[in-house]
């Protein structure tokens, strides 16, 4: 652990106020859970803070206290002059909130994606760390904050989901020794389970059909695509749905070294790009090819072009790839 990145970290926390917390677009449990434990750390230091992100939060994600703090623009009578960034490489990936951040006096970076460029006037990246919730934690305990039950909540809603619970690489003994630290204090990890993973709609689970019943192989089946159009999504007679799980699928298949899932976006030529691997494959590097990042085994990026032609540039990259 970086120990002079977090002593500065909380110096910069302790010694700013009117803060800003954002994350990525598309947030998922590691943005959310750690921008909630932060905004209670920050509440309990008594600072004027707000949280906004670009998208909404996700319905599985809505049951956490703290979740409907989350706006999505910025208070007309409010001046941010700290921002906090979470879970987030590169400045831009802040969506829309990234044009404020250049504005603010203090810029404190708060990640563990092994692309993180170090944008902050405070940069405390750990690329060994399973989640930024794990490293939030860390920062509670530094500063000898108390935690509540919306800040435990969060904060193992944060890890579980960014170490696919606990299945990636990601997860560490230290990550288990959070972990059981966080049921000590009161989470309930049957009932979180519960809560983020087994409260689909029919919707979602008759997407995943059509996404895993469109599957295909290529490369000797070491590559496997999956594809979600929205034209299904206009045949379910839905808008946006938490997808984070489907990649999963054809990351599972025997002999599949890399796994891209494709998305198109509501924006017609842009479609959401998801890579996972099982390790030997770095699709960091690949997603850095197309301008996105992320970690060894989990990366993403935006095409802005049409499905089938993002689907021939990622093949051919995916190809060079696995001859690395
Ligand atoms: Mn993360």
């Amino acid at each position: 652990m970086d120990r002079e990145s977090i002593n500065q970290t909380i110096e910069a926390l302790r010694n700013n106020d009117k803060f800003l917390i954002t994350a990525h677009v598309n947030p998922e449990g590691d943005s959310i859970g750690s921008q909630i434990a932060v905004y209670y750390l920050l509440k309990s230091l008594n600072k004027e803070v707000y949280i906004v992100n670009h998208d909404r939060v996700p319905d599985n994600l809505k049951f956490l206290a703290g979740a409907e703090v989350i706006l999505n623009e910025i208070p007309e009578d409010f001046v941010p002059k700290t921002i906090v960034i979470l879970d987030c490489p590169v400045k831009e990936r802040a969506g829309s909130v990234s044009k404020n951040i250049l504005d603010c006096e203090t810029i404190i970076n708060i990640d563990h994606h092994v692309s993180n460029e170090f944008f902050g006037d405070v940069n405390w990246v750990e690329s060994g760390v399973s989640s930024v919730g794990e490293m939030v934690f860390y920062l509670f305990k530094e500063m000898k904050i108390s935690f509540n039950k919306e800040v435990i909540e969060a904060i193992y809603t944060a890890i579980v989901t960014d170490t696919g619970m606990f299945n990636y690489n990601n997860t560490s003994n230290e990550t288990h020794k959070v972990t059981g630290e966080l049921i000590s204090a009161g989470v309930n990890p049957k009932e979180m389970h519960g809560k983020i993973f087994e409260n689909k709609s029919i919707s979602d689970i008759r997407l995943l059909g059509k996404a895993l019943s469109g599957i295909t192989l290529e490369a000797d089946g070491r590559i496997a695509f999956m594809v979600l159009t929205r034209k299904m999504y206009e045949e379910e007679g839905v808008e946006e749905i938490s997808t984070d799980e489907f990649i999963n699928f054809p990351r599972s298949l025997k002999g599949v070294e890399i796994a891209a899932f494709l998305k198109e976006n509501s924006v017609p030529e842009k479609i959401n790009v998801s890579f996972r691997s099982k390790g030997k494959v770095d699709v960091n590097i690949l997603a850095s090819k197309f301008g996105g990042g992320g970690h060894q085994q989990a990366s993403g990026c935006i095409l802005n072009c049409v499905l089938d032609e993002a689907r021939e540039k990622i093949l051919e990259e995916s190809i060079k790839v696995l001859e690395l």
